[in-house]
């Protein structure tokens, strides 16, 4: 091949401490264990694999109000910001692999970074939008946008481990696809706000073509921008994704989750991933293990222009009978 169409840079983060639950740190692992670089350079892709963040625990880490974890989370982002950051100064769109959705504050913030501005798409069964003073579980998994929104930043209470993030993003920079379990302070953020979202309920009445097309209107209209995806396995259905923290009923099918790949990989502004909650622990099966699994590598290898069609290379010829 003389040119690779798309330069991946893939790190892992295997990071649980923004919920309370085993299992999310080998994701990671585990996607690339299914084969993802392999399949990324079988379609055309230059990948490197810049390895896992080390991540270390502060020891005495207790509860800050209601937020767990604060200083053990806020530092964990603090070098997966580093080396995002650096993936994007190599020229590489960023791949992060969780790891819990709390990495999505060091993801951003290093892509940020790096760009004047970003557009982000947010895939997940929830907002992930409490703030430290209306979160009901303090999971820091369930508030990462919260941190980087300027516009909420004055709702923000300063939160030792969490102090130094600056918020990078406006509220209408944002686009939510997938929506079904929202806590009402986020409910209430996301209104007041104005912030695009397409739950169930319009993916329901639009069809996943028409939410991308009005996606990509939304983000188009504020200038093109780099688009940051943020993936969080559990807005796909758990009949097909079972294998995750905080599954809800009613998520997107495994066609539409797919979809959305497609149409954002066509905009041709794809420049930082995450892939996060894959959760091997809450499989109840091998099955249901593999099932997650290699969704979540199906996502990211539509991210990069696997499509359903099939695809050939620019000089093939069907060979001749001699
Ligand atoms: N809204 C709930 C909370 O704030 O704890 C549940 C959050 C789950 C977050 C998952 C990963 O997307
Ligand atoms: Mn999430
Ligand atoms: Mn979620
Ligand atoms: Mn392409």
């Amino acid at each position: 091949r003389a040119r690779a169409l798309h330069s991946v840079g893939l790190v892992g983060a295997p990071f649980s401490k923004g919920q309370p639950r085993d299992g999310v740190e080998k994701g990671p692992d585990l996607i690339r264990g299914a084969g993802l670089v392999e399949k990324l350079r079988g379609q055309g892709c230059a990948v490197k694999d810049y390895g896992n963040v080390d991540f270390d625990d502060v020891s005495d880490d207790s509860p800050v109000g209601k937020v767990r974890r604060p200083r053990t989370v806020g530092l964990a982002n603090q070098r997966l910001a580093d080396a995002v950051k650096a993936i994007k100064e190599d020229g590489y769109v960023s791949v992060m692999l969780g790891g819990d959705h709390s990495l999505a504050i060091g993801s951003i913030l290093g892509h940020a970074a790096s760009q004047k501005g970003l557009s982000v798409v947010w895939v997940d069964a929830h907002a992930d939008i409490n703030t430290p003073l209306t979160t009901p579980t303090g999971n820091i998994h369930g508030q990462p946008l919260s941190y980087l929104i300027k516009e909420l930043h004055c709702k923000i209470p300063a939160v030792p481990g969490l102090s130094w993030i600056k918020p990078c993003v406006s509220a209408d920079d944002i686009v939510y696809i997938g929506l079904r379990d929202l806590d009402p302070g986020e409910h209430y953020i996301l209104k007041s706000l104005g912030i695009k979202a397409y739950s169930m309920t319009e993916v329901d009445r639009l069809g996943i073509a028409k939410v991308m097309e009005e996606t990509c209107e939304h983000m188009f209209s504020r200038g093109k921008k780099p688009i940051h995806l943020s993936y969080d396995i559990d807005a796909i259905d758990p009949t097909v994704t079972p294998a995750t923290g905080t599954p809800v009923v009613g998520g997107l099918t495994y066609r539409e989750g797919i979809y959305i790949t497609e149409v954002i990989h066509q905009t041709g502004l794809l420049s930082a991933l995450d892939m996060v909650e894959v959760n091997p622990k809450r499989g109840k099966t091998d099955d249901e293990i593999k099932s997650t699994v290699d969704t979540a590598v199906d996502v990211v290898l539509g991210c990069f222009g696997r499509t359903r069609e099939g695809s050939h290379p620019p000089n093939y010829s069907v060979p001749q009978p001699s």
